[in-house]
């Protein structure tokens, strides 16, 4: 395979400073909102998830010693089958269920785990390949077509699964097979003369790679990473040259464009965020790993330029992005369709990784809005309430038609929300030696290291469903720190508190963060409090689909009106500009949740004969009432509706 140009030069990042994510087991939520969705994920969808993964035979591809049974998924065009990846079904299960092990020891996933993990090793070939496809179905066809068959996304998956199970629970036996995994990959991949020069089409390693590098401290982890991501869309193109090796015409390619993953140009210059979305996240977090290890700026102002496209363009109010199905991804900018929505659950829950990391190299509250808009509404509109039915397309509007799975055909999903959630405690809190950065509001208590100093925090607030917040601080000794709290952009007005003393905001805050710099002591106590009115966005006048339409929105969390709660289908609706809206806590809604209500109005059909006519329909009133989209479809089945028509 042909050489390709050398990586540009990196300049140092000033300062090369970074914000450390707390450990997500050094954060308990305590009541409310937060700590009802980790209990469900640790209580039902980690285990249910386990028996899905046995039921549907994905445990079973790693029977190494059995002969293959007969494919349960089958090949698409693309020469890939879903069974391809079967593997990070299972490795991301792994990082889910590892990541509630930590503070809630269980024997019994834990023994599930190591099942897994002693299949793997068996499987694992003498050079360290490991990919249960390959390894039992085409060995002589490994690493032949990296741009269609996800054998290193399976792998850095895997490689995700182990060094979460490592850090929860010391054992190094699923961390070693993957180093070895990983060592057969540095011996073949590589600028080096002998080496190929490829890269995998569905980014998922490069972040898996620094992952591991933060734990071993192997330069070469790191190297490999950044090797990757550097060699990303250097032309001319791997993937043609590895096409015509196959024998195949590059041209014939199924989805046409390199763009579909990023490899159409090197990252550096892209501009526009393009092709699959998920590809996409996972290679912009990656990005953004490799501008903090590397001090690279220019992968730093890459990803600027990208998440102000991604946000500013193409990015569903919901946080849902991608919005068509036959890229599983990003078409042109503005195209938002509601019913149509791909909006994947994986792509919202990797943004969510994107826009964290993003805000621990540069504390701005444009990123971690975005991380809570993913948290409240388009990524855990992926999971149901009982914690085991999941939605892979997340609409912004149904006739009915959208109902939640079990399981899916595709199950990248469930186990992709799942780890979300249970590690969520690391999203909340940063800290460097003299900061620590107040990212997410829910109740909990963490105790949290700046430097040798512990911090115990403790949040009290019922935020979501309401604005205002109480942290008390615990320490063994005074010490001077600055605190950041964050004002998220949804807030217009925002009061806080030292010890009864009041704030002045708008003097203290930079992008977003009220910064108190002081020598704060045990006791100390501050409060936050955020208006937090019913908001009615509109869509930019390029969004045609929502022209003439509003969504609503409180604090963070955006709401949709359902058909079982009005008793007409939400697009017959029509909601007068001026409707007032009152806001209530429902206890039984779905585990409690504040609902909208109010009055509108609803299109009379009674007196229409046919499809058309020139007289526009009467309106007559019809109680209102929303409730937060991230709860639809777990009710009676029915029309759910987020940008109404208004009037
Ligand atoms: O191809 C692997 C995963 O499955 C992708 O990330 C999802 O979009 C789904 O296609
Ligand atoms: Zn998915």
């Amino acid at each position: 395979m042909s050489s390709t140009p050398a990586s540009p030069r990196v300049q140092p990042l000033t300062p090369p400073r970074r914000f450390i994510p707390v450990d997500h087991a050094r954060v308990d939520f305590t009541g409310g909102f937060w700590e009802s969705w980790s209990n469900t994920v640790r209580d039902v969808t980690i285990p249910t998830q386990h028996m899905r993964l046995e039921e549907e035979g994905f445990l079973e591809v790693l029977d190494f010693d059995k002969p293959p049974s007969p494919l349960v998924r089958r090949i698409q065009p693309s020469g890939l089958s879903m069974q391809h990846f079967f593997d990070s079904d299972f490795g991301k299960w792994i990082e889910a269920a590892s990541y509630t092990l930590k503070a809630h020891p269980n024997a019994d996933i834990e023994k599930k785990i190591d099942a897994i993990v002693e299949k793997l090793e068996q499987g694992q070939m003498a050079d360290g390949y490991l990919n249960s496809w390959f390894v039992r179905r085409e060995p002589e066809k490994r690493w032949t077509n990296l741009r269609d068959l996800h054998e290193m996304y399976s792998m850095g998956h895997l490689l995700e699964g182990a060094v979460a199970y490592f850090e929860a629970t010391g054992k190094r036996r699923f961390l070693d097979v993957m180093i070895r995994a990983v060592d057969h990959i540095i011996d073949t991949f590589g600028p080096e003369p002998g080496k190929l020069r490829g890269y995998d089409a569905h980014e998922e390693i490069e972040l898996a790679l620094v992952k591991l590098y933060r734990v071993t401290r192997d330069p070469r982890h790191l190297a490999l990473a950044t090797y990757f991501v550097n060699e990303r869309g250097q032309m001319p193109s791997y993937y043609d040259e590895e096409a015509r090796h196959r024998g195949e015409n590059p041209e014939d390619y199924v989805y046409q464009t390199y763009a579909y993953s990023q490899a159409h140009m090197p990252v550096r210059e892209q501009t526009q965020v393009v092709g699959h979305a998920v590809r996409a996240m996972y290679l912009f977090s990656a990005m953004v790993d490799l501008a903090h290890e590397n001090d690279d700026p220019t992968l730093k102002a890459a990803c600027e330029r990208l998440f102000d496209n991604l946000t500013g363009r193409q990015l569903y109010v919901t946080g849902g992005l991608g919005p068509s199905a036959s890229n599983e991804g990003f078409t042109r900018e503005y195209d938002l369709p509601n019913e149509t929505a791909y909006a994947e659950t994986c792509a919202a829950v990797a943004l969510g990784f994107w826009s964290h990391r993003m805000a621990q190299l540069d504390l701005d509250a444009k990123y971690t809005d975005k991380l809570e808009t993913v948290l409240f509404n388009g990524a855990l509109s992926g999971i149901s309430r009982d914690g085991e039915h999941y939605f892979y397309e997340n609409v912004l509007e149904s006739h009915g038609q959208n109902r939640r799975w079990k399981w899916h055909y595709c199950p990248c999903c469930p186990t992709n929300i799942a780890r979300l959630i249970t590690s969520l405690g690391q999203y909340v809190y940063s800290a460097t030696d003299a900061d620590l950065a107040v990212h997410l509001y829910g109740a909990n208590t963490a105790e949290i290291a700046l430097g040798q100093t512990i911090v115990r925090l403790t949040q009290e607030t019922r935020y979501p469903w309401d604005g205002d917040i109480r942290l008390a601080l615990g320490l063994d000794t005074p010490s001077s720190f600055t605190l950041h709290l964050r004002i998220p952009g949804w807030c217009r007005a925002a009061r806080v508190t030292v010890n009864g003393e009041a704030v002045d905001v708008k003097v203290a805050v930079t992008k977003g963060y009220v910064a108190i710099r002081r020598a704060w002591a045990d006791g100390d106590e501050v409060r936050l409090s955020l208006d937090m009115p019913v908001d009615r966005l509109y869509a930019h006048p390029a969004v045609g689909e929502d022209a003439g339409r509003v969504a609503l929105k409180r604090g963070p969390v955006v709401y949709c009106v359902e058909e079982t709660d009005i008793g007409t289908e939400p697009q017959r609706l029509r909601l007068p500009a001026e409707a007032r809206l009152d806001v209530a806590y429902d206890p039984n809604l779905l585990g409690g949740a504040a609902v909208l209500t109010g009055e509108a109005l609803e299109a009379e059909t009674s007196d229409w004969n046919g499809l058309y006519r020139t007289a526009p329909p009467a309106l007559k009133p019809r109680a209102f009432k929303a409730i937060p989209y991230h709860l639809w479809a777990n009710r009676d089945p029915g029309a759910m509706l987020v940008w109404l028509n208004e009037k």
